[in-house]
């Protein structure tokens, strides 16, 4: 057994078109466990933040504002946040999610179905998906604070803030 976890958004394109449910249902097909769920209204910071990887790409900028629904108004800048855990979790659910541009992801795949490249060149593939362990635990630790998950996946450490003990990611 290889019990990883790895963080799935729905970003403002699924959102949006309502497929939050479908994709939920497919991606139960890994028989993962979700360990943490909410919605998040995206800043810039945490939204270059989580694109930091591609910072040098020609897109990075229009990246930034589609993961925070920019182009959609502001009705719709928000995404569903998930951690999932279970064996081989990354590469199953990579596979279930398909690939990174839409037109190539397999047709039974999440991107596959709902995707599109917008005709300025935006790939809008519904969901994010972590690509390997490195990344998913910067990731989580980037979206959920330890008392947001209902494992103990990583390494914390208390602080004190204003005389309060406070659980911070170690
Ligand atoms: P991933 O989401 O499949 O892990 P990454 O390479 O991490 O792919 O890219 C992050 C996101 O950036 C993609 O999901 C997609 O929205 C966007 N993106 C990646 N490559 C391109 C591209 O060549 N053109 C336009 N958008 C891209
Ligand atoms: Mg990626």
């Amino acid at each position: 057994m290889k019990i990883e976890e790895l963080l799935i958004l729905v970003k403002p394109d699924g959102v949006k078109k309502f497929l939050t449910g479908n994709i939920l249902t497919k991606l139960s097909e890994s028989n993962m466990i979700i360990i943490g769920s909410k919605v998040v209204k995206v800043s810039e910071k945490l939204a270059q933040a989580h694109y930091y990887h591609l910072r040098d790409k020609p897109f990075f900028n229009e990246l930034v504002d589609y993961i925070q629904g920019k182009v959609y108004g502001d009705s719709w800048n928000m995404v569903l946040a998930f951690v999932y855990q279970g064996d081989d979790a990354i590469s199953k659910m990579r596979r279930i999610v398909g690939a990174t541009n839409p037109e190539e992801a397999e047709s039974v795949s999440i991107r596959g179905s709902y995707g599109r490249i917008t005709t300025k060149g935006l790939y809008e593939n519904v969901v994010h998906c972590s690509s390997n362990v490195s990344e998913a635990m910067r990731e989580i630790k980037l979206w959920f604070k330890p008392e947001e998950i209902i494992k103990n996946i990583y390494a914390t450490k208390t602080i004190i803030v204003d005389k309060e003990k406070k659980i911070i990611w170690a």
